[in-house]
């Protein structure tokens, strides 16, 4: 069968790219370890249903780990932040904050304006990240994933102020878990 060179020319491209794609994804997970989403040894699974009324979940909030290191226990709910939507989360500047994100109900997102933070919220995964604020400021935060009828509602602020001013009466106390 007489195949044109050009056809053999595409066939073979179309085949490498294949090859360097399968390439790239057994690297990624063997070479470099990375992890898919909800993957047992990444996300901790914790339960929809109850994750409301038992757990850090159902205070959150910011709390303390030690000196510069803050967590953040966020729900992200039809159609709303907790915290962060009504009023703004506030977080110190220049200082390691650790995010845990889940949701109650349906898949949202939790999008960070004009920085690199940008996670899914599903329900039944806890969604753990770190950053740093370097500069004082306010965020905008959207969810992102189409969540229901007030969606395009769905949007709180981070207001990160200078170390020095942060208050930490207002942070959750370990004892109300
Ligand atoms: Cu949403």
């Amino acid at each position: 069968m007489h195949i044109h060179r050009f056809e053999k020319l595409w066939i073979g491209l179309s085949l490498f790219l294949i090859a360097c794609f399968i390439g790239i994804v057994m690297f990624g997970f063997t070479v470099l370890d990375l992890k898919v989403p909800g993957s047992s040894q990444t996300g901790e699974q914790v339960n929809p249903m109850t994750v409301l009324s038992e757990g850090p979940f159902s205070t959150p909030g910011v709390r303390k780990v030690e000196e510069d290191h803050y967590e953040v226990y966020m729900v992200a709910q039809k159609f709303l932040f907790r915290p962060g939507s009504g009023q703004p989360l506030v977080l110190p500047a220049d200082t390691r904050v650790t995010f845990h994100v889940t949701s109650p109900d349906v898949i949202h997102g939790f999008e960070v304006v004009g920085t690199n933070i940008n996670s899914m919220a599903i329900p039944g995964q806890i969604a753990t990240f770190g950053t740093i604020f370097p500069e004082p400021g306010t965020y905008g935060v959207i969810c992102h994933e189409y969540c229901g009828a007030a969606h395009h509602t769905m949007q709180g602020q981070i207001k990160v102020v200078p170390k020095s001013e942060y208050d930490e009466s207002n942070l959750v106390t370990a004892s109300a878990q």
